[in-house]
């Protein structure tokens, strides 16, 4: 870990653009990406079509920023954070396939282009997200053994992206979700399950971004802590975003939640409620963030907090 207390540590960026700052890492990310996936011209080129449409599809790359930006605050470098920040985004878009699929939200648009099994058989659909989530895993520990990465250090990185899924992960969430349609949720319900559903990945975000700065340990969880409120205000922008956007600029259909009966933060609070809870979340990720040591550059961090609660998309 570079930038320990008195080293002074700072990313290159002077003043901070956050849009250019998603851009410029989503594009190292995307680089990356398409060396290391299969091309769509190998044996099994239409599944591998299928995963790279789903993938190169747009996008924020938000987790992989978060991942990087994370690394980049406790002193590491870019290229350290690279394979986390790619597995975290081959994660997220398994998930977002299965979840356009008709058993589950039954969605026809991701990304301002038809869903993987709209594009594709839902049988390809099922198999490119079964692919993207476990692909992520060979990927993290094949990179960590080629840059000589201590295993301790690999295996922790491959515990939170797999906790992310499954140990109150998104599967728990998304479960949760499906079961709580047309039906009413309490709030901390509603709170608890998408602690599962998005904030799992957030939260693995931030940890694998400290992990690869090489951060003791056992210090990873307490100095990631800004990711909690973090995802949370995510996912309260998101269920904002669902009645106050459109679908051009959204990529995907609106007024969904509604049309799924689902309980959002707008359907608890009312916008403008949601709208303080999402500021109020967004102090409180600042509030960590001031706690972390001086040595820490927060800047980035604090401009994608910012992003989170503005964002139009
Ligand atoms: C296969 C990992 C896996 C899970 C299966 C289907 C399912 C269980 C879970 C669905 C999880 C899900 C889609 C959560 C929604 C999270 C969310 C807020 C997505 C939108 O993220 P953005 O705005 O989208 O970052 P872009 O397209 O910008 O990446």
């Amino acid at each position: 870990m570079r930038g320990a207390p008195g080293g002074g540590h700072c990313p290159p960026i002077a003043l901070i653009d956050i849009t250019t700052y998603l851009e410029e890492r989503g594009a190292r990310v995307d680089s990356y990406l398409d060396t290391v996936l299969p091309a769509a011209s190998h044996a099994h080129g239409r599944l591998y079509e299928a995963v790279r449409y789903s993938i190169f599809a747009g996008g924020k790359r938000f987790r992989p920023a978060l991942c990087i930006a994370s690394c980049e605050a406790f002193g590491g470098l870019t290229e350290a954070a690279l394979p986390a920040a790619a597995a975290l985004e081959l994660i997220h878009v398994s998930s977002l396939i299965h979840d356009d699929l008709p058993c589950m939200d039954d969605s026809d648009l991701r990304r301002g282009r038809p869903s993987c099994h709209r594009a594709f058989a839902e049988s390809l659909a099922v198999l490119a997200g079964d692919w993207l989530l476990c692909f992520p895993f060979a990927l993290v520990a094949e990179a960590g053994e080629s840059a000589g990465v201590e295993s301790a250090r690999t295996l922790r990185l491959v515990r939170e992206l797999a906790e992310a899924v499954c140990r109150a992960g998104i599967v728990e969430g998304q479960a949760e979700d499906l079961d709580a349609e047309a039906r009413h949720i309490s709030f901390e319900a509603l709170r608890a399950l998408h602690a599962r559903k998005t904030g799992s990945l957030i939260r693995a975000a931030a940890r694998c971004g400290l992990i690869a700065a090489g951060v003791p340990l056992d210090d990873v969880v307490r100095f990631a802590a800004y990711a909690e409120p973090l995802g949370l205000a995510f996912q309260i922008a998101d269920d904002i975003l669902d009645v106050v956007s459109d679908e051009s600029t959204l990529g995907k259909p609106v007024g969904a939640d509604d049309a799924n009966q689902k309980s959002t933060y707008v359907s608890c609070l009312g916008l403008e409620g949601a709208q303080e809870m999402a500021a109020r979340v967004a102090v409180d990720a600042h509030r960590e963030l001031d706690a972390l040591p001086d040595w820490v550059d927060t800047r980035v961090l604090r401009a994608l907090v910012d992003f989170v609660v503005d964002r139009r998309s």
